[in-house]
């Protein structure tokens, strides 16, 4: 049985949960013990994932790590039904759409987490971070609604890869209150794909852990949780208007980098 080393409240492992749930292929799934904290406790998890990051898809004897290349894997292994769509234009179009969604966009809900969430930020400086995100998730929404101009679904007539790398981000930002405007063909697409088994699942269990997980705030203030700044997320916090943040965290040891591999 494939196995999936995951996190519900991550997008990226969402989109792995979501791509296998489409093709009918049963898998497991396992959240590492203190995951997120930088003391992850789970050595399996850490000894064939070197960046200690989740989605991880076990099959067999085979580690794979990052959610494209999981989405990748399966779609060559398990070509059926393809996730895909036909044709080399149609998969670079659907390709570059998941890129900015998994790096310019996720970095946004990322830093919500941080500021709600993590309780990062107050008073003026939170108003202008969360003016900020909203702002930047409305040009997006705005860029993505243009993406749906003549076709029902991202990846074109079926529902499939360019969705499944949507679906997960827009949800968490409708949790974070910057839902897509509700007359809009944007709006119409989340709620046509909220309908399907598999999307509808990966955000359940996203919901719940979010509603029933631990006070983060108190986690990092405790110092007992160190949360990882990293390529598009500590970018975003720069650009945002949010060094003071990063330089708390450095300060106070409740900030981290990537892992380093090696
Ligand atoms: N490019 C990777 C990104 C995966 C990623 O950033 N995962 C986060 C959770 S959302 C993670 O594992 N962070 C490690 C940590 O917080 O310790 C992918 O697409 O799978």
């Amino acid at each position: 049985m494939i196995l999936v080393y995951e996190h519900p409240l991550s997008p990226y492992a969402q989109k792995v949960k979501i791509a296998l749930a489409e093709k009918g292929i049963p898998f497991d799934t396992r959240l590492p013990e203190a995951f997120g904290s930088g003391a992850v406790r789970d050595e399996e998890f850490k000894r064939d994932n070197p960046r200690h990051e989740v989605p991880a898809l076990v099959d067999g004897d085979l580690h794979v790590v990052d959610s494209t290349v999981i989405l990748e894997y399966l779609e060559d292994k398990f070509p059926e039904p393809p996730l895909l769509p036909p044709g080399p234009a149609e998969r670079a179009r659907v390709r570059m759409l998941e890129d900015v969604m998994d790096t310019q966009y996720e970095a946004i809900n990322w830093a919500l987490l941080e500021i709600e969430g993590f309780k990062r930020a107050s008073g003026e400086l939170r108003e202008r971070l969360l003016a900020r995100a909203a702002g930047q998730t409305a040009s997006l929404q705005a860029w993505l609604e243009r993406q749906l101009a003549g076709r029902p679904w991202f990846t074109g007539e079926r529902f499939g890869w360019g969705d499944i790398a949507v679906a997960p981000h827009l949800n968490i930002s409708a949790a974070f209150g910057n839902a897509p405007r509700p007359d809009g063909r944007l709006a119409d697409w989340l709620k046509r794909a909220n309908e399907r088994p598999s999307v509808a699942a990966a955000a359940a269990a996203a919901r719940t852990r979010f509603t029933s997980g631990p006070d983060l705030g108190a986690l990092v203030a405790s110092g007992r949780f160190k949360r990882q700044y990293r390529d598009h997320r500590l970018e975003w916090m720069l650009r945002s208007g949010g060094l003071a943040i990063v330089l708390d965290g450095i300060e106070n040891g409740t900030i981290r980098f990537g892992n380093e591999v090696g």
